[in-house]
């Protein structure tokens, strides 16, 4: 692929370092994933990203079990949905949703063709926010050909009154009125419910202030991964991850069922590249900095040794596995 014939340093790199490490899940690197910022992609490259999360939306589910997933896509949306409770608040928060985006990232390509010379794409939401003039429902990443569509139209969508249903967030939303996925009905959610909708947004600007990248500055002095994973992994009160589900709202601020908007990925995406910034700014003492507990409320310790998994998607790792996102499987870097 063209990227690893650009940066072959990193390739060479990963390779050594996943054979010199016993990791459990062999595999070596064949090419060096590059995730740029969606606003810095090619045209080209947007549309072609596009066009393969619609492909996965329209390709048949692998695991038959399960009767609600009806699409490769809502797979996605539903391993997170079923394991929810058993990935928030918990030592392994980062590592088992770093590892959602190489799978999703892997079904993109590798199950629909998706080529480009750009693999993935993060969202560094604090460009929109750090802009207090514009609204943030004018980024780029809103826009209606190159991007994901807007916000939702206040009044359209009625979520159900079932416990199940959990949050849709608050104040004005909606069904999405333009776009790419202007059309796609959800099968999985709201919640832990399995109910076809649109999908559902309402970007609300008071949520800037949690995601300004004087923000992210703060949080990326944290001298611990405690400290650190204890703030990226508060939900709705919380900087960044809170606030970047805050901004487009609606099934976004769903925990459970967030997946449904395909922005999701690139919002994980770039707190995944918080936490990558955190552990490059001190590789050898944070490459592999790993705490807190097993189960939410729980007593015992999250070790590199702890396995996570990945029903329908793909095989058990450890934690271990994903810490070093050059190695295999990860086998990616953010572009800045
Ligand atoms: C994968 O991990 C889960 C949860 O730890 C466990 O229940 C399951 O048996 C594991 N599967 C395999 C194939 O090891
Ligand atoms: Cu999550």
């Amino acid at each position: 692929m063209l990227l690893s014939s650009s940066i072959p340093f990193f390739v060479a790199l990963s390779g050594f370092l996943s054979t010199a490490s016993a990791v459990p899940t062999a595999g070596t690197c064949t090419e060096m994933r590059l995730f740029k910022e969606w606003r810095d992609m090619e045209k080209q490259d947007q549309l072609g990203y596009i066009s393969a999360v619609q492909c996965l939306m329209n390709l048949p589910p692998k695991d038959p079990s399960r009767p609600d997933p009806k699409s490769r896509f809502d797979e996605f949306q539903a391993t997170h949905i079923y394991l929810t409770d058993r990935v928030h608040s918990v030592g392994h928060f980062l590592p088992w949703h770093r590892h959602l985006g190489t799978l999703y990232g892997n079904a993109l390509h590798d199950e629909c063709g998706y080529k480009g010379p750009i693999a993935d794409s993060f969202w560094d939401w604090t460009r929109d926010a750090d802009r207090t003039d514009v609204p943030l429902k004018d980024s780029p990443i809103f826009d209606p050909v190159y991007g994901f569509g807007g916000d939702g139209v206040p009044g359209t969508y009625t979520p159900p009154r079932d416990p199940l249903g959990g949050n849709m967030g608050f104040g004005p939303q909606g069904c999405i009125a333009d776009g790419p996925f202007k059309d796609r009905l959800s099968n999985l959610g709201p919640g832990r419910l399995a109910t076809k909708h649109c999908i559902v947004r309402g970007i609300q600007d008071f949520w800037r202030n949690t995601v300004l990248s004087s923000i992210v500055k703060k949080v990326l002095e944290s001298k611990t991964y405690e400290d650190f994973r204890i703030i990226v992994d508060s939900f709705v009160t919380g900087p960044i991850h809170g606030g970047g589900h805050g901004i487009v709202g609606g099934e976004m601020l769903n925990i459970y069922s967030a997946g449904a908007d395909p922005l999701f990925y690139l919002h994980h995406a770039n707190l995944d590249r918080v936490w990558w910034k955190w552990q490059e700014a001190d590789k050898s003492n944070r490459l592999y900095a790993m705490s807190g507990p097993t189960e939410q409320q729980g007593n015992v310790q999250v070790t590199l040794d702890f396995v996570m998994d990945f029903p329908a998607l793909g095989p058990n790792v450890t934690v271990r596995d994903v810490m070093d996102s050059r190695a295999y499987p990860g086998c990616f870097v953010y572009d800045y």
